[in-house]
């Protein structure tokens, strides 16, 4: 079972489908080894519009309703994790302008990152803490119309080379969480510094670099929405980001499902095609629960967003069940692949690292079970 899709929904996937299949599988395994995707390749995504499918047509995307998005998202998923996340997060600073931007910041942002083709990162998590987000300890202190902006922010995606940045920093810290405000920075601030790129277990088709922020000093009108709304506008964000993360995993558990099945059709011990073995047929099986399980999931909460309703105990759902689920069935993967499994010729001991980070990214499994128990509290 796939998202059911009609004739120019799939045309679109297709679209994705060729683009990856010609322009980033070729060069996974060099990426992966150096940890240093191809900046060009990223750009030329950029310049068919990749990155802003589902951004309004008003405002220059493609205007792609979620459920298409999310074969889309899969899509990408199935083919790179790492490549695919540099796409998901870069539109972040300009749907959060979009959401709770003024109109004069709505103008600017479709130019940059619509026209321009800006790269933007999300800058919420710090060296000190990253699932304790509210406890951040970036500031920005206030100068006449400027804010003046210090700390660090670490492993933001992109950052490499992102071109604006969407920061969180503490502007009362007297009030916790609501005194948290959402800043939109220029690379090219003076006091911007971007560090090296992490070499990761996984994702390492995708930058992650650390950024410091040295007596950055930023006009207020670059502040979106009022004062002390950064950490709701953070978490906004993070609840579409948690679909769509979980979505991405869809698309990785649904490739060790399919590398697996192939192997274990055309792998004979035995006298027999190893599919045959009832120990590999139920782990497939398993495989294939664990895939279908979770994009119903998925469609439920697509349904939930596109029709006004709360989703945000569901979105952590998702992400959680999809990243764990992705995670087992990587791992299937590689035991089902045997000593091929764990070499680097086959696709699927990369999947595995990619999958664990998956369960680390846009809140740990053990943060989105936090979020599910305190909605539970809430509704029994
Ligand atoms: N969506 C919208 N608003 C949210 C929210 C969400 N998912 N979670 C919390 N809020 C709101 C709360 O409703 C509260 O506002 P009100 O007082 O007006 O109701 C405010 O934010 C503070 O919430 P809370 O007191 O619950 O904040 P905590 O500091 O206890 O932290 C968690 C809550 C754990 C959910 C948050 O810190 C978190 O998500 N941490 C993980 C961060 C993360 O995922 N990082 C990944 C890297 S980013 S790429």
């Amino acid at each position: 079972m796939a998202f059911i899709l009609n004739e120019e929904q799939q045309e679109i996937i297709q679209l994705i489908d060729d683009f990856f299949t010609r322009e980033v599988d070729p060069h996974l395994q060099e990426w992966d080894a150096t940890s240093e995707p191809d900046i060009n390749v990223i750009r030329k995504a950029m310049e068919l519009g990749f990155h802003k499918l589902d951004i309004p047509e008003e405002h220059g995307g493609s205007g792609l309703d979620l459920y298409t998005m999310s074969a889309a998202i899969e899509c990408m998923g199935r083919h790179d994790i790492g490549f695919a996340s540099g796409f998901t997060t870069t539109t972040a600073p300009w749907k959060i302008v979009l959401g709770m931007g003024t109109d004069e910041q709505k103008t600017w942002a479709d130019r940059v990152f619509g026209e321009e083709n800006k790269i933007g990162c999300f800058c919420l998590t710090e060296p000190s803490g990253g699932s304790d987000a509210s406890a951040m300890r970036t500031t920005a202190v206030r100068d006449g119309d400027d804010y003046i902006i210090n700390g660090t922010k670490c492993f933001i995606t992109s950052a490499e080379y992102g071109e604006i940045f969407a920061v969180m920093a503490v502007t009362d810290k007297t009030k916790g969480a609501k005194g948290i405000s959402c800043f939109m920075v220029d690379r090219n601030l003076p006091g911007v510094q971007v560090g090296k790129h992490e070499d990761k277990l996984g994702f390492r088709t995708s930058y992650t670099n650390e950024i410091a922020f040295q007596d950055v000093r930023v006009n207020k009108k670059w502040m979106v929405g009022p004062e002390g709304l950064g950490f709701i506008i953070a978490m906004n964000t993070l609840d579409g980001a948690r679909l769509t993360t979980g979505t991405m995993a869809l698309g990785l558990a649904q490739r060790a499902l399919e590398e697996s099945v192939k192997y274990a059709k055309e792998r004979v011990a035995f006298g027999k095609p190893i599919i045959a073995k009832q120990g590999i047929a139920f782990m497939l099986a398993d495989m294939e629960a664990r895939v279908q399980v979770t994009r119903s999931m998925i469609e439920h909460t697509v349904q939930l967003i596109e029709s006004g309703k709360p989703f945000i105990k569901e979105a952590s759902i998702c992400k959680m069940i999809a990243s764990e689920y992705a995670m087992q069935n990587a791992i299937d993967a590689v035991q089902i692949l045997g000593g091929y499994g764990c070499c680097k010729e086959y696709p699927v001991e990369k999947l595995l690292r990619d999958a664990k980070v998956l369960c680390i990214v846009e809140g740990t499994t053990q943060i989105q079970k936090d979020v599910i128990a305190r909605h539970l509290a809430k509704e029994y």
